[in-house]
């Protein structure tokens, strides 16, 4: 509120001061991530401020270039500025982080200038290697690693004759009369300072959030793709903790953040401030009143710049438990670390995903040519939340629980038979990496394998190898417990979800029958393969190894 002098639609809960102890409790979890590997060191940070102070440069001189193609007078100086968003953004990210980083271009820089020109600048560089534009996505994109250091590069063009070093996004009225991709691509920025501008100590926040974000990828539900939260869900749930209790240390934080998002009142959304209507009528602003989309969304999570959205709006019904049943392990273990009868280790065991469950659904999806196969295994996981919600919706599925990585390999194949056996999950006998070819297979995978049986490879010679790349997605599946009163076995016919699910990514513009195969086996647990022995050991081993 205004009267306040603390950030928040609500007074804070405690003003308290942290005693001696909880001091102790949160320098141990400092202690903790920095055996974790959880921060860079100074040297690393330097080199990430060299990065962007060279980006900034090139930027700058892109800016030039342009104006000089556009004939503009030399006297005017268009400027252009680069800001930062994302972990880097705010000050949580870990060594392998990228540095999510937002170009701002006066008005007579076109959006075609910085996915051409600013490219081709790039490319020159001895500092830039692995260049990639994407420029049809929702957020258009230029991924690069410049001195080994990887960069997501945006780009938003402002109704602006210059861009000075001193300009700020916070102004709504910035994005009046801007092409959707640049509000959206100034969004990331947007937000990321309003988090920072939002709460009231950004040293306890910072440490919190680190904890919190370790936690959750240790426990897999860290992933915004697949329905959890993700890194900006975290950072403003963690937030709005820091608002309640804004003199309290890390460690109480993490503590009260576990309880708070426990018991909370859901869909009761979490916002560190009152949602504005802004200055521009076509922008939706998220109001489940309004809005019957808004209205299904169960952990809402929002954003504070205008035009405010939901973070959240991916999670689903088993997602939505799965993640309760974490607040709850998160709250009695962090009680007990106050309590000195846990530690922080404690806290962070990893997950037991594969030995969860009696049954699995495992999607493969299959390509012969790299390329392809990246585009295809991202359409599948774009769409896997699909056949997520088509599970839970059958009578016996208590939770269909999506695991958060892709398990992505690459097997050479001597023949047809082969491949089909590698897109269906079969392991080969004896495979030799060693006769892996080169050279980029012709023959196609099929996309609807029949028999393995089938021997069409008469003389294996006649064959050329081929390779074939395969991403493999994993559901968890709980069927709900035996009805104590009937001796009818619960049987789950997945066969539906399945087929829908299959016939749903085939009917994408883009999918090819001949080149892109996918596979959905429903598994038992003692058939997961062994390739994810690693994934399972260190779930049981307590004592997690690191490499120095
Ligand atoms: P890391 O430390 O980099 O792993 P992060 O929170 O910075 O954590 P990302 O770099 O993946 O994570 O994302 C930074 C921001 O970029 C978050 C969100 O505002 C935006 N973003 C990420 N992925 C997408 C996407 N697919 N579409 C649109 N915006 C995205
Ligand atoms: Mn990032
Ligand atoms: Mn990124």
């Amino acid at each position: 509120s205004k009267t306040s002098k603390y950030p928040g639609v609500t007074a804070p809960m405690s003003l308290a001061m942290p005693t001696p102890a909880e001091e102790a409790m949160s320098a141990s979890l400092v202690q903790l991530l920095q055996e974790r590997d959880q921060y860079e060191t100074e040297e690393e940070a330097q080199k990430r401020e060299v990065v962007l102070t060279k980006l900034d440069a090139i930027f700058k001189e892109f800016v030039r270039h342009i104006s000089q193609k556009r004939s503009l007078p030399d006297s005017i100086d268009a400027g252009g500025k680069i800001f930062t968003f994302g972990s880097y953004r705010l000050g949580v990210h870990g060594k392998a982080s990228d540095i999510d980083t937002l170009c701002v271009a006066p008005k007579h820089v076109q959006r075609d200038d910085f996915f051409t020109d600013m490219v081709d600048m790039l490319k020159e560089r001895k500092e830039v290697t692995d260049l990639s534009a994407v420029t049809d996505a929702y957020v258009p994109v230029i991924k690069f690693c410049f001195s080994g250091i990887e960069i997501d590069l945006l780009c938003a063009r402002l109704a602006l004759p210059t861009v000075p070093d001193d300009l700020e996004l916070a102004d709504d009225n910035l994005l009046k009369n801007l092409d959707d991709r640049c509000v959206r691509s100034l969004n990331g920025s947007r937000v990321t300072d309003e988090i920072l501008r939002l709460v009231p100590n950004v040293d306890s926040f910072r440490t919190a959030l680190r904890c919190i974000k370790l936690w959750a990828k240790q426990r897999a539900i860290y992933s915004n793709a697949m329905g959890f939260f993700g890194g900006v869900a975290w950072a403003i749930a963690v937030a709005r903790i820091c608002q309640l209790y804004p003199h309290a240390s890390p460690g109480i934080i993490v503590n009260k953040f576990f309880y708070l998002m426990m018991i909370w009142n859901w869909p009761n959304p979490v916002i560190l401030k009152q949602i504005e209507e802004g200055p521009l009528p076509n922008l939706k602003v998220w109001n489940p009143r309004a809005n019957q989309s808004d209205k299904a969304h169960r952990m809402p999570i929002i954003t504070p710049a205008y035009p405010s959205m939901c973070s959240t709006h991916n999670v689903t019904q088993s997602t939505f438990s799965i993640t309760m049943e974490e607040f709850k392990r998160g709250y009695e273990i962090s009680d007990k670390i106050i309590g000195k009868t846990k530690t922080w280790a404690d806290l962070m065991e990893k997950h037991d995903f594969f030995q969860r469950y009696k049954y699995y659904l495992q999607i493969i999806t299959s390509c012969a040519t790299q390329g392809t196969h990246l585009l295809w295994s991202g359409f599948v996981e774009s769409r896997l939340r699909q056949l997520v919600m088509k599970l839970e919706m059958l009578e016996f599925v208590a939770i269909a629980h999506p695991y958060i990585k892709s398990i992505q390999k690459i097997t050479p194949c001597q023949s047809q038979s082969e491949a089909i056996a590698v897109a269906e999950g079969k392991t080969l006998p004896a495979n030799d990496p060693a006769t892996a070819n080169s050279t980029v297979p012709t023959i196609p995978v099929p996309s609807a394998p029949t028999s393995t049986s089938n021997e069409e490879n008469a003389d294996p010679s006649a064959a050329p190898p081929l390779t074939v790349y395969t991403t493999t997605f994993y559901i968890g599946l709980q069927i709900a417990p035996k009805d104590p009163n009937s001796n009818v076995a619960r049987k789950v016919d997945i066969s539906r979800p399945t087929n829908e699910f299959v016939a749903l990514v085939k009917s994408w513009d883009k999918f090819e029958v001949q080149s892109m195969g996918i596979v959905v086996s429903h598994i038992k647990s003692s058939q997961l393969p062994s390739e994810l022995a690693g994934e399972r050991d260190l779930a049981k081993s307590k004592k997690r190894p690191r490499a120095a």
